[in-house]
């Protein structure tokens, strides 16, 4: 069985949790999706049993508390015949933008940066934090910081565009691979999250190339195109509230919920394995 590790990237509230939970459902009842679970094949998977579990009651789960590092370890059936074990980080997105913030990357990490054959990054377009800048402002205005006394540049913390090309340079130098030439490994997915907020007739690509154009740019300049895909997901399909329960969501099923739309289309897809299935070339 080959053992493969998937680095799951994302910062807070993100969707990360759901859809681990979400996934599971699917490798565990899904009989047409690409990916499988093996018999007995999970170790302990109490946490995202906790979110399943409030899915069914058609509700949200809590956020992921900042203490919490687990490697969910589940072994994985291709449609194929083939096995994959699959190892799943479940972290606070705190502790990704720490990272970046202190320029350390902790043992923690270093070593499914190291070892992981595919990287996910999750992104939730409808929340980015995205500074005003020359682009954006309107001609003609003279910029508020320049006739101010004190030189004041809008926004506390990183612009996201920026953000995550930082990260993905620190990720890169720690894994000891060079941007000499174009990666072919680790394998890249991006994975637009809540798409269902975005309310778009958009292609995946479109979205990111609109909202975050350095970051493709980077990604495009860094990846080969064989070796990096971008895909929208909606785990849930619609928003789900931590306290009241939706009676749809929960009669029918939280496996009757949620999609994907995979690269260059605009489709919803509710094989919520396939961006899983295309790092793990399934
Ligand atoms: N609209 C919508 N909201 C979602 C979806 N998936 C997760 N959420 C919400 O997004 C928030 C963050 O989700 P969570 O999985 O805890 O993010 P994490 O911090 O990255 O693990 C929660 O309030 C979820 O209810 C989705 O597919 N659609
Ligand atoms: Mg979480």
């Amino acid at each position: 069985m080959s053992n493969t590790e998937i680095l799951v990237l994302g910062g807070p509230d993100v969707g990360k949790t759901h859809y681990a939970g979400q996934l599971l459902g699917r490798l565990r009842y899904d009989r047409h999706g690409k990916l499988r679970l093996r018999a007995g094949g999970v170790e302990d998977l109490s946490k995202l049993e906790e979110v399943l579990s409030c899915l069914e009651e058609g509700r949200a789960a809590g956020h992921t508390p900042a203490e919490t590092w687990t490697g969910i370890q589940c072994a994985l059936e291709t449609s194929s015949g083939g096995s994959v074990l699959l190892e799943w980080p479940e972290y606070a997105g705190e502790r990704l933008f720490s990272i970046i913030e202190s320029r350390i990357i902790p043992t923690e990490w270093r070593n499914s940066v190291e070892t992981a054959t595919g990287w996910m990054l999750f992104l939730r377009p409808s929340t980015l934090q995205l500074h005003e800048d020359l682009l954006v402002r309107p001609t003609g205005l003279t910029p508020e910081h320049t006739s101010s006394e004190v030189n004041f540049v809008d926004g506390s913390s990183w612009d996201d565009r920026a953000r995550y090309i930082e990260l993905l340079q620190m990720l890169i130098l720690a894994a000891g691979k060079s941007t000499f030439h174009k990666a072919s490994s680790p394998r890249l997915v991006i994975v637009l999250s809540c798409w269902d907020e975005l309310e778009t007739t958009s292609t995946p690509e479109e979205v990111l190339a609109d909202r975050l154009p350095m970051l493709d740019a980077f990604i495009n300049s860094n990846w080969q195109d064989s070796a990096w895909s971008v895909w929208g997901l909606s785990s849930l399909g619609r928003s789900l509230s931590q306290d009241d329960h939706d009676d749809e969501f929960a009669s029918q099923g939280p496996e009757h919920f949620g999609y994907v739309v995979p690269p260059q289309s605009t489709k919803h897809n509710s094989d919520l394995t396939a961006p899983v299935a295309w790092l793990l070339k399934v």
